[in-house]
This record gives C-alpha cells, sequence and structure tokens, in this order.
C-alpha cells in the first residue's frame, strides 16, 4: 500500500474557538475521509482541548482521533520531512525556518492559505488565485470558502444528514442529551441554543420569553454571555446541571462539549443562536432556524458580512418571513435591547417558514463541493 500523504496544518488562535474549530474539523475530514495523515500545529493547544478533552491541555507532541497534534510555539524546528501540502489557516504564517525548507526543496509542498468565510460576492474572484512569496521562491494558493460553487465551499461530512435525522429519530438518546443538562426530559415548547458574544440585547429577550405564553429552554454554553446572565439573574447565574427557571423560561447552563455533541445539540434545537465561523455554519447543516451573531469587527465589517449572507439566504423567501428575520438579525447584532424585544414576535411567528428555508438551503449547499473534499481535489492536481 502506498504511504499516506501528509498535510501540516497550522493554526494560531486569535482569540475564542472558531479558528481551533475549523482547523479541528478539517483535520479530522482529511484524514477520516481522505486517508492523510494529518498533523495539526497549534499556538495553544489549551483552547482545542476544550472541545476534544483527549487532549493535554499542555501536551508538545500528541495524538487525538487520529490527528498528530503539535504545540506551535518559538522552539519550532524542522525536524521532519516536509510534508506533501500546508494548509496556513486563517493567514496565520509559517514559520521561518519552515517556510525556508519549503523554499529548498527540489519539490516544496503545495502551500494553501485558508481563508475566513463569507457569502460576499467578491470572494468568487478571489479563490483559487496563485500569489508568489514577497522573499522566497514559493507559491501560495488562495482559498476562500464560501457559499457558491466558484468558492472554497464550507465543511461538511459525509453522511452529516443521514447521522442528523437517526439522531433526531432516537428520543432515547436526545433524552439522555437533555437529561446531562439537568432536565428530566425533553423540554416542551421551544428549545433554544443560545451561543453568542457578550450582547446587551440578552437580558430584554430573557425577559420576552419568561413573560410570554409559550415554554421557552434555553441551553447556553458554561461562561457565555457571563455578565449578561448574572445581571439578569441577580448573581445567581445557573451551574452545569442545575437549570433556573423564571416565569415560562428554562435556562441551562450547559459544560463544553465535544464538536458531535455540539451538533447534536443545535439538531435537537428549534432555534439556534450561532456565531463566529464554524457554530454558524452547523446552524446550516442543522437545518433549523438560526440567529448569526458574526465576529465583530471595525467598520462594522461583520455587518457587510451578514448582509451578504442574509442576501444569499433570503432568495425566494416571502415578503413576510425575509423581514422578520431581517429585523431581528439586525436587532440582534445592534445590541440593541428594546429593538429585539420588539422584533421577536414577528419572528417567532415567522420561524417555522424560516426553518423550511433553512432546510432548502442546506440541501442546495450540500450539492455543491465540501471543502476537505475541493481542497483535495485542488491539491491533487498540483502535487
Ligand atoms: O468561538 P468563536 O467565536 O470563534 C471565532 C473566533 O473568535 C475567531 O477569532 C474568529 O475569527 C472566528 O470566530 C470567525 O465561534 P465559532 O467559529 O463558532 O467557533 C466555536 C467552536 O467551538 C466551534 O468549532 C464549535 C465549538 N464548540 C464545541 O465544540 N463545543 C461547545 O460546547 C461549544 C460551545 C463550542
Amino acid at each position: 500500500m502506498a504511504p499516506s500523504l501528509r498535510w501540516d496544518v497550522f493554526c494560531r488562535i486569535v482569540d475564542n474557538f472558531g479558528d481551533a474549530g475549523v482547523c479541528w474539523r478539517l483535520a479530522r475530514q482529511l484524514a477520516h475521509e481522505h486517508g492523510l495523515a494529518v498533523t495539526l500545529w497549534i499556538d495553544d493547544v489549551a483552547s482545542l482541548a476544550r472541545f476534544v478533552p483527549e487532549l493535554a491541555r499542555d501536551g508538545a507532541d500528541q495524538a487525538a482521533a487520529g490527528i498528530r497534534v503539535r504545540r506551535l510555539d518559538a522552539a519550532f524546528t524542522v525536524d521532519a520531512p516536509l510534508p506533501d501540502v500546508v494548509i496556513e489557516a486563517f493567514g496565520c504564517g509559517l514559520p521561518d525556518p519552515f517556510a525556508d525548507a519549503m523554499a529548498r526543496a527540489a519539490r516544496p509542498p503545495v502551500w494553501i492559505v485558508l481563508e475566513y468565510l463569507s457569502a460576499e460576492p467578491w470572494i468568487d474572484a478571489s479563490h483559487g488565485l496563485p500569489s508568489r512569496h514577497p522573499r522566497l521562491p514559493l507559491t501560495r494558493w488562495f482559498w476562500f470558502p464560501g457559499f457558491t460553487p466558484k468558492t472554497g465551499g464550507v465543511l461538511r461530512e459525509q453522511g452529516l444528514f443521514a447521522a442528523r435525522d437517526t439522531f433526531r429519530e432516537d428520543r432515547g438518546a436526545r433524552a439522555r442529551q437533555w437529561r446531562a443538562l439537568g432536565l428530566a426530559n425533553i423540554p416542551s415548547g421551544l428549545r433554544i441554543s443560545l451561543f453568542c458574544y457578550a450582547n446587551p440585547a440578552l437580558p430584554a429577550l430573557f425577559d420576552v420569553w419568561a413573560e410570554g405564553e409559550e415554554p421557552v429552554t434555553c441551553v447556553l454554553p458554561e461562561g457565555v454571555a457571563r455578565s449578561e446572565l448574572d445581571r439578569w439573574t441577580g448573581g445567581a447565574v445557573p451551574h452545569p446541571g442545575q437549570p433556573l427557571t423564571r416565569g415560562r423560561l428554562v435556562l441551562a447552563v450547559a459544560p463544553f462539549v465535544d464538536q458531535d455533541a455540539f451538533d447534536r445539540r443545535l439538531w435537537d434545537c428549534d432555534l439556534n443562536f450561532v456565531r463566529g465561523e464554524d457554530s454558524f455554519v452547523r446552524a446550516q447543516w442543522a437545518g433549523q432556524p438560526f440567529v448569526w451573531h458574526p465576529y465583530p469587527q471595525d467598520e462594522d465589517a461583520h455587518l457587510t458580512k451578514m448582509d451578504a449572507f442574509l442576501t444569499r439566504l433570503e432568495s425566494g423567501m416571502p415578503e413576510a418571513v425575509r423581514d422578520a428575520q431581517r429585523a431581528f438579525w439586525y436587532a440582534w447584532n445592534a445590541d440593541d435591547p428594546a429593538a429585539a424585544a420588539d422584533a421577536w414576535p414577528a419572528y417567532r411567528t415567522t420561524m417555522p417558514d424560516a426553518g423550511a428555508f433553512v432546510r432548502g438551503w442546506a440541501r442546495d449547499l450540500a450539492r455543491q463541493s465540501d471543502l476537505a473534499g475541493g481542497l483535495v481535489k485542488f491539491c491533487e492536481n498540483r502535487l
């Protein structure tokens, strides 16, 4: 049997979990579905270990899920033959000794710069372009994840929809998931997963949900929106396994789980608030209504990104559904308590229709080649 091709992924975490989250999903898919020998070089192993519990937080060289995970630090040396492909995630830069060794190689690895996901139209023309390295005789290829066939696509594992649908039919597994959060069974009423950045609009929504007619169960990962929770509960923030009830609202705090368990939570909620990049994509695959909190950027660049995505998602939507969705997403992203509370009722009413659109959107998106599969094909042609 021919030896596996070797791919090295380099990741430096800017903040939070998205950079590590995307790299980990990509690494797993490359190894599990494409038989590649993958090494993930990462500067903050502890952040990755939050959702890959097999990893030691301070380990320098270890393995999990068939991936070699190495700490990327100042002591970096080239101590192994160069890989066939190098992924530089989110333009994090390669260590100089590594890039220099690539420049000296008779056949340097294919060098891919994996960019951030965007629905903006300019991505189509920028995806897949080469660029000469400013200092070294090397070419880098720019990979832009996106939502059209001209882009680099989004991460999607084989069999994802089947796994999702099987889970949804498994009442026992679903009930176990809720019991682990301290809830006796699958909650009735509206089930919400809430993964967001700090947002002053949140307490106003908690009020609306608590005072409404419908029972609402809202699950937040531990540490998320901590100050808003603190304020709303008067310091009595719920702990994992010990939900808090006020009016019609049950608030449950979930410990950090691995990515597969996080996916299962999204699959079993009626509404998913998501953020950043990776959870944003997973909410689309969950096929439920979702509200995106893009990573805040200077000059409201994140709102431009959000608008570009909404514009794609809305195509063909009835006006009332589109308007309610837009109003709620914008209010949520404006951190505006009154606007979010005002926009909620119409959004809630149109949510089933919004959900049907998300399902159709996900089905269409899944017809495009997935990010990992596209990358493998692209690199095969350049090896
Ligand atoms: O954590 P994020 O906000 O990540 C980011 C970073 O801020 C990054 O700098 C920015 O550039 C990028 O977004 C756009 O959100 P995201 O992308 O959704 O990543 C969260 C990851 O954490 C995702 O892979 C899912 C995972 N996760 C779990 O595996 N288990 C959990 O319990 C939770 C809450 C998350």
